[in-house]
């Protein structure tokens, strides 16, 4: 059987885990996360140690979430994750993207604003995530449009990866009452078994032993940092607490690739 070594809050790894749910694919969940317990099996697996990883029966490792989910669709089409249209496809693969790098910046952000309460930069860091998810939420909607789904009538992976982000819309309290291609989607999605079963583990884990601080912080205080998660506090001008906290010891690196 497969082998996907995933964590309960990664929006990636569940990401991965709603389509493996969604397409019946069997498979066995290792719950990793390499800045929290150091575990050398995911790192052996994959030199970043980034969740989710992909072990296949014969140990063949695939990782990053989207190269798995181009995978799965290959070797388990049906039903299928990505429209058939070529550009259809191209702009689930682009909504995806969207929702990767830019919602879990913003959603990085603001949870490290909260976690840096103290820090004089800390309600403008906050307010700045809020004002560019709102308007992440409104693109979004654009996109949605008369649609159902982003693709159409059934879901694709820019649902499944812009759906791990939804919690972060009710955390900011933001109001999306004006939005109701938005909230119309979010109740289409939540009833799909795969999705609600995700939105459950992920529930669980926020109220069981993960808090803001465990879950930001390893075993020394070190806070996992990488691309675009990185780009957003400096492009929104907040370098200097991001010089503190290198200065200060306080982040971390995915190990380096090769
Ligand atoms: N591009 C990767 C990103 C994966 C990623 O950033 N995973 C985070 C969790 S959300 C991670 O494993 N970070 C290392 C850690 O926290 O130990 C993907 O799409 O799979």
């Amino acid at each position: 059987m497969m082998q996907l070594f995933s964590f309960a809050t990664s929006p990636y790894a569940r990401k991965v885990r709603i389509v493996l749910d969604y397409k019946g694919v069997p498979y066995e969940s290792c719950e990793r996360c390499y800045s929290l317990d150091r575990k050398p099996d995911l790192k052996d697996a994959s030199r970043r140690a980034e969740v989710p990883v992909l072990v296949l029966p014969d140990h063949r490792v695939i990782y990053d979430s989207t190269i798995i989910c181009e995978f799965l669709e290959q070797v388990y089409p049906d039903p299928p994750v990505f429209p058939k249209d070529a550009f259809e496809r191209a702009r689930t693969r682009m909504i995806e993207d969207l929702c990767d790098r830019t919602f879990d910046a913003i959603g990085f952000g603001y949870y490290f604003a909260i976690l840096r309460k103290d820090a004089p930069e800390s309600s403008a860091m906050q307010e700045a995530a809020k004002t560019e998810c709102r308007a992440l939420v409104e693109r979004l909607e654009g996109e949605l449009g008369e649609r159902a789904f982003f693709g159409g009538d059934a879901p694709t992976l820019a649902d499944f990866a812009a759906i791990t982000h939804a919690p972060l819309v009710r955390a900011m309290r933001l109001d999306t009452a004006n939005l109701p291609g938005f909230n119309g989607w979010l109740d289409r999605m939540r009833k799909i078994p795969a999705v609600a079963a995700d939105h459950d583990r992920a529930a669980k884990a926020w109220q069981g032993k993960h808090n803001l601080a465990a879950e930001f912080e390893g075993p020394d205080g070190r806070i996992h940092w990488r691309d675009s998660r990185l780009e957003w506090p400096i492009r929104q001008g907040f370098i200097d607490l991001i010089a503190r906290e290198y200065h200060a010891g306080r982040m971390m690196f995915p190990p380096q690739a090769a």
